[in-house]
């Protein structure tokens, strides 16, 4: 209770410099250029800080509901991203917070370039530079690729879905898989993964016996940025900002963005693993598929039920860091539950653990970790039937740059999922082979 009402009283803080900051400033009309005047609150310095002594999915679970993002999962520590408020919280339910680095500025502020990415991390992409390879693999691969706008971000950018598959202008009877990137701002590590995608099929296809084969049997959509919005936020100022939502206001709040991973539409809000204030970087958002983005993909991936089926019959959300594979349920800490039998449990996890044995990461259920309500994984199952997989990719830790590792580990380590996708791609036809089922659920 105790917690509550001081939770409570932030609210009410808040609140009260929400309705200051609406009467001071002028209020924009929905800007039709992307604006980045971030409210005096977004800048409210968001640190990473790690506690010491957490060890069981509980304890986590419990830090997790203080609105604070769970960064990193060791054996004895976790690191999490957490405004001064939060930290005083952490540390008010006795918990010992470690101040960690901020990613560091990596270049005098003068030389900073507004929405780009430091110099010595130029080989990211922003949201131009994503646009551009985007149109460059499509047009240098027409036989195979396909590229969709399938809606727009708050702010107006594209949202993209690339289809890869032979006859790629044509809807075949073919397994579908979805790939989907960058759901957080600061994890552009991801988008970086959906380029190498894009590059490694259209290079291999014709040349590579295993990419042929998954072009012409599978239809593969590739999702290689869905918050555009608050990536171009992160590197707004040409440094780094640890910005985690989209960038959608919030109406009442000084604070804006939805954690998009919180706002799906299965079990939203439903367990206390998303919060419902504003100001932190879980707030699930007003109602599930707030977050203009969100709904964008959901009416995507509702959009191929074809003939009252889904064509979708697996897919992976990609973010960092960890370096994890994790399979829902997140919203309940046991194996099974409505909707997941233990035979889906079990064809997960088989295929889960030989993606991990592929990549070195590790695998697990995702409330092993800590207990999340509304994520991806757990609507592409509970609602869509869909085996979606949650990929936390490099690092395992902040010290090795956490969401900011250098440019150069990213060939290295998004080549190093290539073995894993091309699994999941294989399995599409029937996750339940993996358990030796598939008599009994794939059979015609
Ligand atoms: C995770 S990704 C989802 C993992 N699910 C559970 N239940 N742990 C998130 O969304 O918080 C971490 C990340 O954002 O990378
Ligand atoms: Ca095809
Ligand atoms: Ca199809
Ligand atoms: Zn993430």
């Amino acid at each position: 209770m105790r917690l509550r009402i001081r939770r409570d009283r932030r609210a009410a803080t808040a609140l009260a410099i929400g309705i200051a900051l609406a009467v001071a400033a002028p209020l924009t009309a929905g800007a039709s250029q992307p604006t980045h005047r971030p409210a005096a609150a977004d800048l409210e310095a968001v640190g990473q800080y790690e506690i010491q002594g957490t060890s069981a999915p509980a304890e986590r679970s419990a830090i997790a509901a203080t609105g604070v993002s769970i960064d990193e999962v060791k054996q004895h520590t976790v690191v999490v991203s957490a405004d001064r408020a939060q930290a005083r919280e952490l540390r008010a339910l006795g918990h010992t917070l470690k101040p960690l680095p901020a990613p560091s500025p990596k270049l005098p502020a003068s030389a900073a370039k507004a929405f780009d990415f430091p110099p010595t991390d130029a080989g990211y992409h922003n949201y131009a530079e994503i646009t551009a390879e985007i149109d460059r693999q499509v047009a240098a691969h027409p036989e195979i690729m396909r590229k969709q706008v399938i809606g727009k971000s708050y702010e107006g950018r594209d949202i993209v879905a690339v289809k890869i598959s032979d006859n790629a202008a044509a809807d075949e009877d073919e397994p579908e898989v979805l790939l989907t990137h960058h759901q957080h701002a600061r994890e552009h590590l991801t988008v970086e993964m959906a380029l190498y995608l894009l590059r490694e099929f259209g290079d291999d296809y014709g040349k590579d016996s295993r990419v042929t084969k998954a072009v012409k049997d599978r239809e593969i959509w590739v999702l290689p940025d869905l918050n555009p919005d608050g990536g171009a936020y992160d590197i707004a100022t040409g440094s780094y900002r640890s910005w985690r939502k989209n960038t959608q206001p919030n109406p009442g709040s000084a604070y804006r963005g939805t954690d998009m991973n919180r706002n799906w539409a299965h079990r939203w809000g439903c367990c206390d693993g998303s919060s419902v204030f504003p100001r932190d970087n879980t707030y699930r958002g007003a109602r599930a598929e707030s977050a203009p983005e969100v709904k964008v993909v959901a009416d995507f991936v509702r959009g191929r039920v074809v003939g009252g089926e889904q064509q979708i019959t697996a897919g992976i959300d990609f973010h960092t860091y960890s370096e994890l594979v994790l399979w829902p349920y997140g919203f309940t800490t046991s194996d099974t539950a409505p909707g997941m039998t233990q035979d889906d449990r079990d064809a997960f996890a088989a295929v889960g653990r030989k993606m991990a044995a592929s990549n070195g990461y590790k695998p697990m259920q995702s409330s092993d970790l800590y207990v999340t309500d509304g994520s991806i994984d757990d609507w592409l199952w509970g609602d869509q039937k869909v085996f979606g997989y949650t990929f936390e990719m490099y690092p395992t830790s902040n010290r090795d740059g956490g969401f900011y590792p250098p440019d150069e580990v990213i060939e290295r380590e998004t080549s190093r999922n290539r073995d894993a996708v091309l699994q999941l791609i294989e399995s599409a036809d029937c996750m339940y082979r993996s358990i030796g089922k598939e008599q009994q659920y794939c059979a015609d």
